[in-house]
C-alpha cells in the first residue's frame, strides 16, 4: 500500500497523536463547482476545519498516488486542470494502476479516508437513486459504499435532482445509519425540507459520535450518514429549486447525458441557470465541515 498511499506529514502526525481529522472530497472541486469558486471554497473549508481545532485532509489521486492531505498548490491543480477523472469504487484502482489524475467522489473518498485511518468526512451532497431509475438503473455507488466502509459522512442530505424517497429506501435496505442533525426531516441540499422523514435524530456532536461508535463497537460494518440541513438564512425554498432542477433534468434528457456524467452535468446546469444556488452550496459545505470537525473531536 505504501507504493500508492501518500499521507501528508501534517495528517500523519495528527492521526498518530489521535488528533481529530476531517476528510474532504475533490469531486466537488473538479466536477461540482465552477472555477474560481471551487478553489476558494476548497481552501476556505480547510480553514473552517482548522478553526474548530481539527486537521483537514482533502483527498485526490494525482499521478496515480492517493494523496491524503493535499497541499494548497495541489488543490489549485484539482480546481483548474482539465481531464481530471471522476473516480468511484470501480475506477479508483484504474487511476492508481495507470498513474492518472482523478477527483474522488463520496464513495472513493470514503475508501481512501479509511485506508488512511480517518473516520469522519464532510461533503455537500451524497449521490443517490436517480429519478426515472426504472429506466436507467442509475443508483450512485455512494450508497453501497456507505453500507461497506466505516466512515461517518456529514452531508446536507441529497439534491432533489435525485429521487429522495427511493434514496432513503435503498439506504434503509443497505442498513446505513441515517441520522438527522437537529431535524426529523431529511434535508434536500438547498432546502431544509424534502417531505421525507428521517428515523434517527441527534442533537449534539456527542450524540452523533456516540451513535457511530455504538455501530462500530457492535461490529456492524459500514458507515453512517449524518444529514445536516442548510442554515435557515441560506436556504432556497423547495418550490424555487424544483423548477430549476426540472429544467436541468429536461436538458440532460435531451442531450442524452448518461452514466457518471449525469451528476456533474446537472450540477453545472443548475448553477448556470440559477447562480444563487452556488452560494447556498458553499454555505452548506462549510457548515458540514464545521459539524464534521466537532464530531471528529468527540470521536
Ligand atoms: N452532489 C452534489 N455535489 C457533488 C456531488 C454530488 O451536490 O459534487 C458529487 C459527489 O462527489 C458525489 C458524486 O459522490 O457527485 C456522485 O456522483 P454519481 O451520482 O455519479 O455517483
Ligand atoms: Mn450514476
Amino acid at each position: 500500500m505504501k507504493n500508492f498511499l501518500e499521507i501528508s506529514e501534517e495528517v500523519k502526525d495528527a492521526l498518530n497523536s489521535s488528533m481529530p481529522v476531517v476528510a474532504l472530497e475533490s469531486t466537488i472541486i473538479s466536477h461540482g463547482m465552477p472555477y474560481p469558486q471551487n478553489l476558494e471554497t476548497a481552501l476556505s473549508l480547510e480553514k473552517s476545519v482548522r478553526k474548530q481545532g481539527a486537521v483537514p485532509a482533502t483527498i485526490a489521486i494525482i499521478g496515480g498516488k492517493i494523496k491524503v492531505g493535499l497541499e494548497p498548490s495541489e488543490i489549485e491543480y484539482m480546481a483548474k486542470a482539465s481531464g481530471i477523472l471522476k473516480l468511484s469504487r470501480m475506477d479508483l484502482p484504474y487511476a492508481v494502476s495507470k498513474g492518472l489524475d482523478g477527483a474522488t467522489t463520496v464513495a472513493a473518498t470514503m475508501i481512501c479516508a479509511h485506508l488512511a485511518g480517518i473516520k469522519v468526512f464532510a461533503t455537500g451532497g451524497v449521490g443517490g437513486v436517480h429519478r426515472e431509475v426504472e429506466k436507467t438503473f442509475d443508483i450512485s455507488a455512494d450508497l453501497f459504499e456507505l453500507s461497506k466502509t466505516p466512515v461517518l459522512v456529514v452531508s446536507a442530505g441529497v439534491k432533489s435532482i435525485l429521487d429522495i424517497p427511493k434514496t432513503l429506501e435503498v439506504l434503509e435496505t443497505l442498513g446505513v445509519t441515517v441520522a438527522g442533525y437537529r431535524t426529523d426531516e431529511f434535508p434536500s441540499f438547498y432546502s431544509r425540507s424534502s417531505g421525507s422523514k428521517v428515523y434517527m435524530r441527534v442533537d449534539t456532536p456527542e450524540e452523533a459520535a456516540a451513535l457511530f461508535k455504538a455501530r462500530r463497537e457492535m461490529g456492524i460494518d459500514g458507515g453512517m450518514l449524518l444529514a445536516n440541513p442548510i442554515s435557515e438564512k441560506d436556504e432556497i425554498k423547495r418550490e424555487i429549486m424544483d423548477d430549476v432542477i426540472e429544467e436541468a433534468l429536461a436538458l440532460a434528457r435531451k442531450k442524452e447525458i448518461k452514466g457518471k456524467d449525469v451528476t456533474p452535468f446537472l450540477l453545472s446546469e443548475i448553477v448556470k441557470s440559477f447562480p444563487q444556488a452556488l452560494d447556498a452550496n458553499i454555505s452548506l459545505v462549510r457548515s458540514n465541515a464545521i459539524l464534521a470537525a466537532e464530531v471528529a473531536k468527540k470521536l
